[in-house]
């Protein structure tokens, strides 16, 4: 089933300038990228985004480092893209990640993991949602 999920490029890889050599592991693996779009998020937006993890002894870091520098929202597709692109982003620790994974080879740490990908469908199509109008996706 061809289906659509959610990326973030995190503010690690922005600040090295990691966009371009993270959507080319994105296109190489045989994702489409449907929507990409670099934008300052404000707390608000991450509040309401990381919602789940209110009350975690990492969300106020969370928030403060996605707020911290420009990210790179993206509506990606492809076969089975929800669980494809948690496989090509790895573990959520570097230190986990599998090789050949982005976090393997980008990652700075747990939190600073450089990639966010949807975790069901119910979740990207409320991530998706949050930062793109339907106009914007085709
Ligand atoms: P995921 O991004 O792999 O889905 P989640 O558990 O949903 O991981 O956590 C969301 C984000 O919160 C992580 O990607 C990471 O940036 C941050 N995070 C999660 N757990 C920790 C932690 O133990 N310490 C610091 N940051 C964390
Ligand atoms: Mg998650």
């Amino acid at each position: 089933m061809i289906q659509r999920t959610f990326c973030i490029i995190k503010p690690d890889a922005t600040a090295r300038h990691l966009e371009d050599k993270i959507n080319e592991m994105i296109t190489q693996n045989g994702f489409k990228i449907v929507a990409s779009k670099r934008v300052n998020a404000t707390r608000d937006q991450f509040e309401t985004f990381y919602a789940e993890h209110k009350g975690k002894p990492f969300f106020e870091g969370l928030v403060e480092f996605m707020t911290s520098g420009p990210i790179v929202v993206q509506v990606l597709e492809k076969e089975n893209a929800i669980q494809a692109w948690r496989d090509l982003m790895g573990k959520t620790d570097p230190a986990e990640a599998a090789e050949g994974t982005i976090r393997k080879k980008y990652a700075e740490s747990k939190g600073h993991n450089s990639v966010h990908g949807s975790d069901s469908p119910a979740s990207a199509e409320r991530e998706i949602n949050l930062w793109f109008k339907p106009e914007e996706l085709n």
